[in-house]
């Protein structure tokens, strides 16, 4: 890869911690950014950090962010070159890919063409199959009801019904007896039209208890793919991920290099340019199937570039210039373990309610191994608008051990005040004995964190704030024994006092007591 910068100027087509995360790669490649935001988002993270920022609409993401005219002209009125779309909003609209290359701006990302097969994942489930990649078992057309019953007959329940403009769990029904068949066909086919205004649906093998493993893809215009390895992601409650991993639990190597192999032969056959992703299930047998593909930068991938030490954006901005990935295969090697918590503004101890408004104190933690992509500081409101997600925080370590012990301490530290979070949820996650074996599935936070339906936290019954008061009321007995035998009273000033020492400590901690 050269020095030369590979654009002057890209416009970020996204807010929060990912716009951040563009704008700092763009930075270190000399490239000028062009902020976008909405009038809820004048004071925003992002906007900070870009060298121009323009308005794009008002709070509604579909007539500011998703608003693809004012995206486009704004990207002409700046001299943008380019376009990083981030995930979620345009980052997975051909529509949208298309249109920047009729205006002569580079959407960073994959052909349209190839968003456009992936999206549909009927599609995307042949070209896999072609392809030579295992793909769960199912069909590989759209069906009608009764194609899809006489289906579902012949290979078995239960069955997923899923709709084929979905992914990420939209559209998608559980289906253990015949006779409720129709019903989930029926109930699947108007999620989806609702959602996707498409109402297709495919029918595929239910696999039981699976681990959802997915490896980061990187494609190239002169025909090269590698992949970067695997991230373990069945730590997910309704279908958003909470903890990720890289690299997975229980990979025995042979497992890895079929995976790996797998997801640069379905790169190689949809021509994929810059960063994607291919998911799969592993099943308790070790046999894995495609899932589907995503064709974006995942929230995710800083796992992966803290194990490969590879920069994804920056190779993906590069890759959508023109340059080759610059990389072989064997170029690529796993280095320790590293672990992502999703930080959400929402409360874990009342239903995972949203909990916007004004972050009061904001104290992320450093050190070691340590890194925090967040999209808000102190004094930044979050609002009901967009993904209540404020931060990710990643830690590194040369094991699995090293890496969680680190989180633990990470999350200790981690002051946020003003709105709830979902740190309380991850100290428990991390304090969990199967989380810490390494032996879990995607059932993991119902059946660990969550049981029996469960649709909160229990309220933290703070063991070390427990364990504190008792030792403070040992060494106060210890004390007063002390002065009494010394014929004295026990001393207010000066020197440390138990109590006092438990609430600075508690202060650092930035807690109420
Ligand atoms: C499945 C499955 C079992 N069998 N498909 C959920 C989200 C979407 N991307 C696909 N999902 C699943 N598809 C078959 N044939 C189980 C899931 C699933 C799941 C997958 C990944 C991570 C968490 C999950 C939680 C529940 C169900």
């Amino acid at each position: 890869m050269s020095g030369a910068p590979p654009f002057r100027k890209v416009l970020i087509a996204n807010r929060g911690e990912i716009a951040v995360r563009v704008i700092r790669a763009c930075r270190e490649l000399g490239i000028s950014t062009v902020a976008i935001y909405s009038e809820v988002d004048r004071n925003a993270l992002h906007v900070r950090y870009a060298d121009e920022a323009y308005l794009c609409g008002p709070a509604v993401a579909a007539q500011s962010y998703l608003d693809v005219d004012r995206v486009i002209a704004i990207a002409k009125e700046s001299g943008a070159e380019a376009i990083h779309p981030g995930y979620g909003f345009l980052s997975e609209n051909a529509g949208f890919a298309r249109r920047c290359r009729e205006e002569g701006i580079t959407f960073i990302g994959p052909a349209p063409g190839t968003i456009e097969a992936m999206g549909d994942k009927v599609i995307a489930r042949q070209k896999m199959q072609a392809a030579g990649v295992p793909i769960v078992p199912g069909t590989t057309e759209k069906l009608s009801d009764a194609e899809a019953i006489e289906f579902a007959g012949k290979i078995g329940l239960p069955v997923m019904v899923k709709a084929t403009a979905g992914g990420g769990g939209k559209g998608m029904r559980l289906v253990h007896e015949m006779k409720d068949l129709a019903g989930s066909i029926k109930r699947a086919r108007s999620e989806a039209r609702a959602s996707f205004g498409d109402d297709s649906i495919y029918v595929e093998k239910f696999v039981e208890e699976p681990r959802h493993i997915e490896i980061q893809i990187m494609g190239d215009r002169h025909g090269h793919a590698i992949h970067l390895f695997e991230r373990e992601c069945s730590i997910q409650r309704r279908h958003q991920k909470v903890i990720e991993e890289a690299p997975a639990n229980r990979m025995p190597p042979e497992l890895r290099e079929a995976m790996g192999k797998a997801a640069v032969a379905a790169a190689l056959a949809v021509s994929y340019e810059g960063a994607g992703t291919c998911e799969f299930l592993v099943d308790r047998n070790f046999d894995f199937y495609f899932l589907e593909m995503n064709t974006r930068v995942q929230v995710e991938h800083p796992v992966t570039e803290m194990i490969t030490n590879v920069d994804i954006v920056k190779m993906g901005i590069r890759i959508a210039a023109g340059e080759e990935i610059g990389l072989s295969q064997d170029d690529v090697r796993i280095n320790g373990w590293a672990l992502e918590c999703r930080i959400y503004a929402e409360d874990p101890e009342a239903g995972f309610r949203p909990s916007p408004g004004p972050i009061i104190a904001y104290r992320p933690p450093g050190g070691p191994g340590v890194r925090n992509d967040s999209g808000v500081y102190p004094g930044a409101e979050v609002t009901v608008y967009y993904d209540p997600m404020i931060s990710k925080l990643i830690t590194w370590g040369r094991d699995r051990d090293e890496a969680i012990a680190r989180m633990r301490r990470a999350l200790q530290e981690f002051v946020v005040k003003g709105i709830k979070t979902s740190i309380p949820f991850h100290r428990a996650v991390l304090r969990n004995e199967r989380f810490l074996s390494g032996h879990f599935d995607t059932s993991f936070i119902d059946t660990e964190i969550l049981p029996s339906g469960a649709t909160s936290l229990p309220p933290a019954e703070d063991d070390r704030r427990v364990a504190v008061m008792l030792a403070g009321i040992a060494a106060l007995r210890r004390d007063r024994e002390l002065a009494a035998r010394a014929g004295s009273a026990p001393g207010q000033g000066g020197a440390a006092s138990p109590w006092r020492l438990a609430g600075r400590r508690a202060q650092m901690r930035g807690r109420d007591s």
